[in-house]
């Protein structure tokens, strides 16, 4: 996929030139108690997963524009993440969609044991229709109205969990399009209750050892009412659910200039954080690179958890979640990688001693400064070190660009169709 020799040539001419930039870096933040070599080997440890369905091209309601050497099937899509995580050594992990990803899982392990990579929390999709499944789900899923369809939804969502424990994966992921597109077309309380009961039977169907994540999104592709539409209704279902009921935060999935760290903190608090989508908006839903808009946002997102670090059984699970228009997927996903290692390589270095004086003395000012000097320092060279120290490369975009990789697959994977819409 990328040769060994390719990225070690190119760490061998960028080695001495990071060298000095991280012995510089190290020496500033020594002034201020902070170990360079400690937040390295955090952010050395620190993994993210990738989603299967964002190594493909996205697109809107409007149109879709195909790259090109899309994956055609999981196999390749696999191929795509690998290079992925080879280069950047941030993505062991990916998160699959059923029935996109729907495959033997016999050749599901073997073609991630190939690519160095393991399998994350399962995504199910009631939000479109299965060829062969007698029910649409036009009219909702978990939610529906009819009985027969909300089961269909629940079976749907039990093979996702079956296919996962065969794959090693440990959660699944629920997010439905279910909701109501004019006042008066749905019955919120009763339609709430219907979302409950279902969800308690997929609850029920879970491994001892699994956790169930809720993902609440405020609108669309319902545009009146959504049934999980905020963290509140989330939190509702998780608490109804039971204990291993978590709630996962899309950072698109609020309305415009909701304080999404606040809500991470909460849901912290009271042990309801599952995880993460992460990407970027400016308007809505955008599915945008991590910190393409708002990496000050993301920054605080990650305050937020450096802060909660050892509180007992805070595990939230940390996947990207975009959908690429314009740019070569397999270079968005480096990217956001990176972007989300660099905000969490930002907030471990807050001084937060100094942080929680100024909050006790009541010094907005020098509190807020506090995080700014964290945010504004360029954490670049322990992002590169800990990629050199794994055999990864230390400018993965660069080493990507060079292999030549998109248009080798290009030569072997029929363009896709272009057509309509492609919102994923
Ligand atoms: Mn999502």
């Amino acid at each position: 996929m990328i040769h060994t020799d390719k990225i070690a040539s190119a760490n061998e001419a960028a080695e001495a030139a990071l060298r000095a930039d991280y012995d510089a870096l190290g020496v500033q933040l020594d002034r201020r108690g902070v170990d360079i070599e400690g937040v390295k080997e955090k952010v050395a440890a620190y993994g993210i997963a990738v989603p299967s369905w964002g190594v493909g091209t996205g697109g809107t309601r409007f149109a879709r524009f195909p790259g090109e050497g899309e994956p055609t099937s999981v196999f390749e899509k696999l191929d795509d993440c690998g290079v992925i995580h080879r280069l950047t050594g941030a993505t062991p992990r990916v998160s699959l969609h059923i029935p996109w990803d729907d495959a033997d899982p016999a050749d599901l392990i073997a073609k991630a044991e190939e690519t160095g990579l393991g399998f994350d929390a399962m995504n199910s999709n009631t939000f479109q229709d299965h060829a062969g499944d007698p029910h649409s789900y036009e009219y909702g899923s978990l939610s529906h109205t009819k009985a027969p369809v909300r089961r269909q939804a629940v079976e749907h969502n039990l093979r996702c969990i079956e296919i996962g424990s065969k794959i090693g994966s440990k959660a699944l992921t629920i997010w439905v399009g279910d909701g109501s597109n004019f006042p008066g077309q749905s019955h919120f309380t009763r339609q709430f209750e219907r979302y409950l009961d279902s969800a308690r039977a997929i609850y029920a169907g879970l491994p001892e050892d699994w956790r169930l994540f809720t993902e609440h999104k405020v609108f669309e592709p319902a545009f009146y009412s959504t049934v999980v539409q905020d963290w509140g209704t989330n939190y509702l279902i998780a608490t109804e659910l039971g204990e291993r009921a978590q709630c996962l935060v899309d950072l698109g999935h609020h309305a415009p200039n909701v304080n999404i760290e606040m809500i991470v903190a909460r849901l912290i608090q009271f042990g309801k954080l599952g995880g993460f989508h992460f990407n970027d908006s400016k308007y809505g839903d955008d599915d945008l690179d991590t910190a393409a808009i708002d990496p000050y946002r993301l920054f605080l997102v990650f305050n937020e958890l450096v802060d909660a670090a050892g509180t007992p059984d805070f595990d939230p699970a940390h996947m990207l979640d975009q959908s690429h228009n314009v740019t070569d997927p397999i270079e968005s996903l480096m990217n956001s990688a990176m972007e989300v290692q660099r905000a969490y390589a930002q907030a471990l270095i807050v001084e937060r001693a100094a942080l929680e004086e100024y909050q006790e003395e009541n010094d907005p000012m020098m509190a807020s400064e506090t995080l700014k000097r964290a945010f504004r320092t360029d954490v670049t060279p322990i992002l590169q070190m800990a990629r050199l120290e794994k055999g990864c490369a230390i400018d993965p975009l660069s080493v990507y660009r060079a292999s030549g990789y998109r248009a080798r697959i290009a030569e072997t994977r029929p363009k896709s169709a272009g057509g309509g819409g492609g919102i994923v």
